[in-house]
């Protein structure tokens, strides 16, 4: 990792630059040190606050995060009240008081990867605390996503890939390389704890084996030889700092102490064509699916074709 490049770090951004120099075509990826600032979230979402007042919610941790069957690890699901989660996070190498549903505590520490939960769709299980996050919205971001009609948004957000979400990670946490669904861009709004990220552009997509590579920290040249040329970008993630992932860039993202992440994806014009197209056939097999949740599905493509008709 020499040739690792540190991602750069702006403030006091405008809504034009932030398009012109990190989303559009060549966009760079980028820190942004003040967009939580007026965040009431950046000082009231810490570990007691959700303990204290949504600590029955429940959990379902995983490790690998997504169970990904390639990486080697023993797999293990745990389910757990979002309480007893936070005590595990905060002290990884205690046994969490939890329910296995996949694996057992003696799969848990064969290895060094701890348990971490990748979905905690928050917003939707506690509305009232959307204010807190300022509607999901930095201040330099005009976000696409919010122009859908609210049918849809509320279904995506319910039942496709998560919109947005919260991670309480432990240390040493591991998301392993990935790009993120439908060519969303997305952000990581770091609220507590430190992250390191790990980043590579689309155009190194051969470099890093379509994402075969899955630790960019620890790559077997022999097998990954054309990783040697990949060029690595590099950001030390703390409490206040907000990670700008543009779309079709791969990521790679480790815990380097206990932390809460709020998370969103979103696009833009730059990424819009790609994003829809696949937000609709996203939507045309859910509809066709009537025991999952296609009425749902349905009336959120109905909705979208009414906005579009709409000649205002
Ligand atoms: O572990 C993290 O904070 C990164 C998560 C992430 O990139 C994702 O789930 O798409
Ligand atoms: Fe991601």
């Amino acid at each position: 990792m020499q040739r690792a490049r540190p991602i750069v770090r702006k403030r006091g951004f405008d809504a034009a630059e932030f398009v012109r120099d990190h989303l559009d075509d060549g966009g760079m990826p980028v820190v942004v040190g003040d967009a939580l600032d007026a965040w009431p979230a950046r000082t009231r979402w810490t570990f007691e606050f959700f303990r204290e007042h949504y600590g029955d919610d429940e959990i379902i941790a995983n490790r690998p995060m997504f169970l990904e069957p390639d990486l080697g690890l023993a797999p293990v699901q745990a389910r757990m009240r979002l309480a007893d989660y936070i005590d595990y996070i905060e002290d990884a190498r205690r046994a969490p008081r939890a329910r296995y549903t996949v694996g057992d505590l003696d799969a848990l520490r064969r290895d060094r990867v701890p348990l971490y939960a990748p979905i905690y769709r928050v917003l939707n299980l506690h509305p009232e605390l959307a204010a807190d996050v300022a509607g999901s919205t930095l201040y330099f971001m005009d976000d696409l996503f919010t122009r859908l009609p609210g049918a849809l948004r509320g279904f995506l957000d319910r039942c496709g890939s998560p919109i947005h979400y919260l991670f309480f990670a432990p240390r040493d946490s591991v998301s392993f390389l990935h790009t993120d669904y439908w060519s969303s861009h997305a952000y990581l709004a770091q609220l507590a704890g430190r992250k390191l990220c790990v980043l590579f552009a689309p155009d190194d997509d051969e470099n890093v084996y379509h994402g075969a590579v899955r630790n960019p920290l620890a790559v077997d040249l022999a097998r990954f030889p054309r990783f040697a040329a990949a060029q690595p970008y590099v950001a030390l993630l703390e409490a206040g700092d907000t990670a700008i992932v543009p779309s079709g860039w791969w990521h790679f993202v480790v815990g380097l102490s206990p932390s809460l992440t709020y998370s969103y994806n979103f696009f833009t014009t730059h990424n819009m064509a790609d994003y829809l197209a696949r937000m609709i056939a996203f939507l045309l097999d859910a509809a066709g699916a009537p025991a999952q949740h296609g009425d749902e599905a349905a009336a959120a493509l109905a909705a979208l074709r009414e906005a579009l008709g709409k000649d205002d």
